[in-house]
């Protein structure tokens, strides 16, 4: 090779205008599929429908060979088959998982990376041993702290070759507000291999980049750890060489579900006129979410959608909520939304949070649906119509 690293992987860049989708963001959003919307209709994500976001490959593990150590400042370090890790009490959590990048290909500019739209987003139950019973057996010393967490996958970003690494303050990793996870089962059976398998870390609340999977090390530091997904990616910033913040916790988001149905090529909705009920899913990475409004009239006027309280008796603080608000459907092109709230009263924009990332972005939703688009031209209607003049035995649909 002649050129450097830096030619075949090369920094962050944001999208000319009018520059489309590349065949390379093809390539990812192939690779990294986001949650069918229609799928926000279950309260667990069903297999194989949870958002997926990889950086590098899904790494080949077997499963005989799994320990994962704790190590560094620490009293006692640790090193723990999944036998070791099973004889733990273990936690059941149901958590709402969303990619920091969602929303980023709406973005103007758009940052050239997975190109989310609004879909990385999807919920499971999580079951692991609780990250600060780890960590007391081990015995943090008081000179820690960070917790670095490093995954078994590696890769090439932006010319730096690594192994996934992100850290937690060590007040984070030893609290239990939330509770941090080790988790090695999700919705009851071993983790999948693209979710991490066999052990993944769960920081409910934070955006998706927490949530070291393919988790082999925990390692206590005295320092800040600087490695390239803390320090170069995931942070909030405007210009190539600002310090940036940390993105940590999700913003408030609500989903609807699209109504009606879908034009193949386009996803354009079709709904008939009438009595619709609009459905969805709200979040917050501070929850619980405390108001959705829906707007029918792209966000020119709003009104309050029916909101569930967290489900389970507060069991489940972490996963999204339920919201539906009644829409009658007339005639003529609409554009359906929804908005959420959280108690802390952070809301979603009516226009985009820009950074050069494209994290953390909330902007809301807005889904084009046409109702009373004249003669139906249904081809079921044109099998019925058929039917009466042709012979006995014609196929139906
Ligand atoms: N080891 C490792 N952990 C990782 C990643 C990764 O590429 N490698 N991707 C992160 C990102 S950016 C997200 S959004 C979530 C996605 O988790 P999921 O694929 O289980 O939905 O995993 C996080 N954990
Ligand atoms: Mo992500």
């Amino acid at each position: 090779m002649d050129g450097s690293l830096g030619d075949v992987s090369p920094p962050g860049r944001l999208a000319e205008p009018g520059e489309g989708i590349s065949p390379e963001e093809l390539a990812l959003a192939a690779r990294n599929h986001g949650l069918p919307l229609e799928a926000l209709r279950y309260d667990i994500t069903p297999p194989g429908l949870h958002y997926v976001l990889v950086h590098y490959d899904i790494p080949e593990i077997r499963d005989g060979s799994v320990q994962l150590t704790v190590h560094g400042r620490v009293r006692t370090p640790l090193a723990l088959d999944l036998a070791a890790l099973r004889s733990f009490p273990a936690v059941t959590l149901r958590v709402t998982m969303e990619c920091a990048g969602n929303g980023r290909a709406r973005l103007v500019p758009r940052p050239v990376s997975q190109p989310w739209l609004v879909e990385a987003v999807g919920t499971a139950e999580w079951t692991g041993v609780p990250l600060r019973l780890l960590l007391a057996e081990a015995g943090v010393e008081p000179d820690a702290v960070e917790a670095v967490f490093c995954g078994a996958d590696h890769g090439i970003e932006r010319g730096v070759e690594q192994d996934y690494r992100r850290s937690l303050p060590v007040d984070v990793a030893t609290g239990d507000t939330p509770e941090v996870l080790v988790a090695y089962a999700m919705n009851g059976g071993p983790l999948p291999p693209q979710h991490g398998h066999p052990l993944r870390l769960v920081v409910p609340g934070w955006y998706g980049m927490a949530h070291v999977k393919w988790l082999r090390e925990i390692r206590l530091t005295e320092t800040p750890f600087t490695g390239f997904q803390q320090t170069t990616a995931y942070r909030y910033r405007q210009e190539p060489d600002d310090p940036g913040e940390a993105v940590t916790r999700m913003a408030p988001r609500a989903l609807m579900i699209p109504p009606g149905f879908p034009d193949f090529m386009s996803r354009t909705r079709f709904v008939r006129p009438g009595r619709v009920l609009l459905r969805g899913r709200a979040w917050s990475g501070e929850p619980p979410v405390a108001r959705v409004e829906v707007s029918t009239d792209d966000g020119r006027s709003w009104y309050d959608a029916e909101l569930a309280p967290p489900d389970g008796d507060g069991r489940h603080a972490w996963a999204w909520q339920r919201w539906q608000a009644p829409w009658k459907a007339v005639p003529g092109t609409h554009v359906l939304s929804a908005r959420a709230t959280d108690a802390g009263g952070r809301v979603q924009p009516l226009t985009q949070l820009w950074n050069r990332g494209g994290f953390g972005n909330n902007l809301i939703q807005r889904i084009v649906v046409h109702c009373g688009w004249g003669e139906p031209i249904a081809e079921w209607g044109e099998l019925r119509r058929g039917a009466s003049s042709s012979p006995a035995g014609t196929p139906r649909p």
